[in-house]
């Protein structure tokens, strides 16, 4: 054999062998997110499943059916290793049922009583024993549930659960689960680091790319059920007729996943005349002088515009609205109100069930000279005039989607008007596709702090939900991380992300732990240590990400427009709201932004007993503590340590733990797949190397101000 050919008869074994290793067979490419199916390598679980798991049937002939049926299929069939034939109808050898509740082959099987709670996309599942033979069914009211209810089955077998203690009820806390794409029509996405945007715009109507279908079928394995295509500084061209044909096609396609469509929509849509939008020149795309939302005609435009999407789009979702925001048009230029905008939309949109978000994100210096307070002093006073189907949609703190924040005050303080959540999944200023950082931990720490909106026990997800305030309507929102990249979101683990914001927005009580656990189960391994190593890894990542950027309330020091590095000096923005130093304020007598009742009074916006604690330096809880007060360098922190020495020491601690992730990882060469080992060991030397950077410009920086030696407790 020539000295090649032995090459390749050891690279081909060595191939083999990776394969038998890792379940989930060749080179993972991260294409198939959560929904590998690779064949379980447990044997004792395998077993236990394949015994009880022979055949299953999916009632019903819609389109959903036929999609849980695929489902079923071919999750079945990877998992066991076999074929499991999934039919359309019980027969006596089926042992797994998938079931509305109204279908004659479950008659007596299940307590319906237990699925009155569950509304139209909740589900139920059970093991039970008739006649001596062991049955699994899926059921719920509606062919929704029952598809997130076999997600929810695939998940379970997926990441090696003991059937014994199968028997799972659940049900969406929260009614609208959106994505939010920033997407262009252009094809790029703004804040996008995973490629293009996935919408071909130039090749639809026609052409179907079938990663359409792909991208709903991920959504619906996580419960989101609707999706903002466009980017919030919408280009008015996305109403055109051609592009409501294009969207057609679009929402024809998600529809029997349970996803709606909706469109972000720029304000002056309806006028003739050009204008410009931050450098960029824009055509409205109707015939009319003006927008003004009190001009009959341009409700009229709008009630047209809105009926010929509907006629198309039976069930399109509504308008998401980023009005006088950043140069954005909006009622304002006209001397009306946010809800004066609102409602014209809210009225035409009311008649087809479909509803307006209308965007809080809005910061106009002419309001207040403390940009954290701008959204509250504009929004306030309006609650109690919006229509029932517009939302207030906001972002989760008041500034701008930060490594850290304390919560937007405008939650709970507009009893009258629903809330909607805006999370932001892509890493904007978190690294983007190049730093691991696990963001659901991020989002529980908002989710679960108690605004006092209405006495203890107000936490933001219950606010949300509409638990605290009785909310007609229950949104929350995910700002996609979301490209053509191969595995869609650039980093392997920003997929992670993606996987938890749907599962919180399912449920917000699931913890960052199990939300790992059942990701890491699904995508990468179960061997019990590796699983414990790179969880650790994920729930430490997002505060290693706060102390290597923004640590004790720092905030908005980042590279200027790019958002990615440190600039902590940068001074000359067009706006300066939009630079590093009007949000430190580092002097030579200390550092942060004076938001207390002496200063810009922020702390009055929130509720009691938050209001007191955050105004004095002394009672701020101490990661916010810059976000809040002006501190002395020499301020004595709870550790004992100086401000100084504490802002130092959290620097060194966010590189420190950047600096362990990587041990972690390198270890676990071999014990996860080689493709998915290379790409992450790559990212995550980038992050060691770019966080080091951050460190050491925000210190020597800052230094100039402290005029103090820079402090680590191992340097000599
Ligand atoms: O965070 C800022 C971003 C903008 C974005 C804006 C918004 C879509 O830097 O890129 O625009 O927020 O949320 O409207």
């Amino acid at each position: 054999m020539q000295f090649s050919r032995i090459v390749v008869v050891i690279l081909m074994i060595g191939f083999f062998c990776e394969c038998e290793r890792f379940s989930h067979g060749q080179a993972d490419d991260g294409y198939e997110l959560w929904m590998k199916y690779g064949t379980i390598q447990d044997t004792a679980v395998l077993d236990s499943y394949s015994a009880e798991i022979r055949a299953a049937a999916v009632t019903g002939q819609s389109p959903t059916c036929s999609i849980i049926r695929d489902e079923l299929h071919r999750g079945l069939a990877g998992l066991l290793g076999k074929v499991v034939e999934v039919s359309d109808s019980v027969t006596g050898q089926t042992d797994v049922i998938v079931a509305c509740c109204s279908c004659k082959a479950l008659g007596g099987l299940v307590d319906k009583t237990r699925l009155e709670t569950l509304g139209e996309e909740g589900y139920l599942i059970q093991r039970i024993e008739k006649a001596g033979r062991r049955m699994i069914v899926v059921t719920a009211n509606e062919e929704m549930g029952l598809l997130y209810g076999t997600f929810g089955l695939l998940r379970f077998l997926q990441t090696g659960k003991n059937l014994n203690n199968l028997n799972l009820i659940s049900r969406p806390r929260i009614h609208y689960r959106l994505l939010n794409h920033w997407d262009n029509l252009d094809g790029t996405v703004e804040r996008g680091y995973a490629g293009k945007s996935l919408w071909k715009w130039k090749e639809l109507p026609e052409k179907k790319d079938s990663r359409y279908t792909d991208y709903a079928r991920a959504n619906a394995s996580i419960g989101i059920n609707g999706t903002v295509l466009n980017n919030v500084n919408a280009n008015p061209v996305i109403l055109k007729p051609e592009y409501i044909e294009k969207v057609s096609v679009l929402a024809d396609i998600f529809r029997p996943y349970g996803i709606r469509v909706f469109l972000s929509i720029n304000f002056s849509s309806p006028v003739s005349a050009d204008f410009e939008i931050n450098g960029n020149r824009r055509a409205g795309i109707g015939d009319l002088p003006t927008s003004d939302p009190m001009d009959p005609r341009v409700r009229a435009w709008w009630k047209n515009k809105t009926r010929e999407i509907y006629d198309r789009i039976p069930d399109f979702g509504g308008f998401l609205v980023k009005a006088n925001s950043e140069g954005m048009p909006g009622p304002q230029d006209y001397d009306r109100s946010h809800a004066e905008g609102a409602n014209m939309l809210a009225e035409a949109l009311a008649p087809y069930g479909g509803l307006v978000m209308w965007r809080a994100f809005v910061y106009n210096a002419e309001v207040d000279a403390d940009r954290a307070k701008r959204a509250y002093c504009e929004f306030v006073p309006l609650d109690g005039q919006f229509e029932p189907n517009v939302f207030v949609q906001s972002k989760n703190g008041p500034v701008d989607f930060q490594p850290r924040e304390p919560i937007q005050p405008l939650f709970g303080a507009m009893p009258q008007t629903p809330l909607m959540l805006e999370l932001q999944i892509t890493q904007e200023y978190l690294g983007h596709s190049k730093h691991l950082v696990y963001l659901a931990p991020m989002w529980k720490e908002y989710l679960e702090f108690d605004t006092y909106a209405g006495g203890k026990g107000s936490s933001l997800a219950r606010i949300v939900d509409g638990t605290v305030l009785p909310y007609t309507m229950t949104g929350i929102a995910g700002v996609s991380n979301i490209g053509n990249d191969r595995n869609w979101t650039g980093h392997f683990f920003a997929q992670a992300n993606w996987f938890a914001f749907g599962r919180l927005a399912w449920d917000h009580t699931l913890t960052s732990e199990a939300i790992a656990d059942d990701w890491i189960r699904m995508s990468l391994t179960w061997q019990e240590n590796t699983v414990a190593e790179i969880r650790n890894m994920m729930l430490h990542s997002r505060e290693a990400c706060v102390n290597y950027m923004t640590p004790l309330g720092l905030h908005h020091i980042m590279q200027a427009d790019f958002h990615y590095g440190p600039q902590p000096g940068y001074s000359d923005a067009p706006r300066r709201d939009w630079t590093s130093v009007y949000y430190h304020r580092a002097d030579s007598v200390g550092i942060g932004f004076d938001r207390s009742s002496a200063g810009s009074g922020a702390v009055k916006q929130y509720f009691s007993p938050w209001r007191e604690l955050f105004d004095s330096p002394e009672t701020c809880p101490e990661k916010y503590l810059l976000w809040f007060h002006h501190v002395p360098w020499d301020f004595t922190m709870r550790s004992g340590h100086t401000l100084w020495e504490e802002i130092c020491s959290h620097y060194f601690a966010g590189t420190d733990t950047v600096d362990s992730m990587v041990d972690t990882w390198t270890a676990l060469e071999g014990q996860v797949n080689p493709a998915v080992f290379r790409h992450v060991a790559g990212r995550l030397s980038i992050q060691q190397k770019d966080a080091a950077i951050w460190r050491d410009s925000c210190l020597n920086y800052f230094q100039g101000f402290s005029n103090k030696a820079i402090y680590h407790e191992y340097s000599p």
